[in-house]
């Protein structure tokens, strides 16, 4: 594998742990901003046609088979919100989407605070390919009543990670990479690309 990729991703948490999972994965990763790339609405309801829609706008643009990632976070307490509105969910940016949370969520009890961060990567050979490679991947935690920690992006501080008792912002980027939705969805994406032979 010795292909130009590109990374349909403005998003820079997501590049540094896709760079980092990917960096020596045998073909080039270019992110999208190299190439100019104009954003696409997300005007999908699921996770998977938004990845497919932001791989198919890239591969568009710049004639490259694309990578892309739709994820977010779905809180039980809020029927699964913010969900594929993660990102958009203040509309201000990732601290004031954390304060969000912890408002909606104030008076949620200790035992009803689970929550799940979601992954769907695509790869898409070319803009009109009709069967992209699909991976998707969830991690399971609890929202907490308070920031802690300052590694990884977005929803990262607020998120408890049962498995290692601390939140996954506290995580360095090898044991989140190892366990998370992302990490897991991309080491399947990695396993369909080298059965397609791409
Ligand atoms: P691109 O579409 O350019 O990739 P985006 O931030 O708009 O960037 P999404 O629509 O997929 O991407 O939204 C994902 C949001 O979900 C992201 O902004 C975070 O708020 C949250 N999220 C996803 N994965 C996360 C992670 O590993 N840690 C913390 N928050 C995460």
């Amino acid at each position: 594998m010795t292909n130009k990729v590109v990374l349909a991703s403005g998003n820079q948490g997501k590049l540094r742990e896709f760079f980092r999972i990917l960096g020596n994965a045998g073909f080039e990763i270019v992110p999208q901003s190299d190439y100019d790339v104009v954003d696409v609405p997300e005007t999908g309801l699921t996770f998977v046609e938004n990845a497919i829609i932001k791989a198919r706008n890239a591969s568009r643009q710049t004639g490259l088979p694309a990578l892309a990632d739709d994820s977010g976070i779905e809180v039980d307490a809020l029927n699964g919100r913010p969900g594929i509105y993660s990102a958009r969910y203040s509309g201000k940016g990732d601290d004031a989407n954390n304060q969000k949370l912890l408002d909606e969520m104030q008076d949620v009890p200790d035992n009803k605070r689970s929550a799940r961060f979601r992954c769907c990567i695509v790869y898409m050979r070319h803009a009109e390919d009709p069967s992209p490679l699909i991976a998707d991947a969830s991690w399971e935690g609890m929202i907490m009543r308070q920031l802690s920690g300052a590694n990884g992006f977005g929803y990262d501080p607020l998120f408890f990670v049962p498995t290692h008792g601390v939140s996954s912002a506290e995580l360095s980027a090898d044991e989140k990479n190892a366990i998370s939705h992302r990490g897991k969805a991309l080491q399947q994406i990695l396993g369909l690309m080298q059965k397609a032979r791409l």
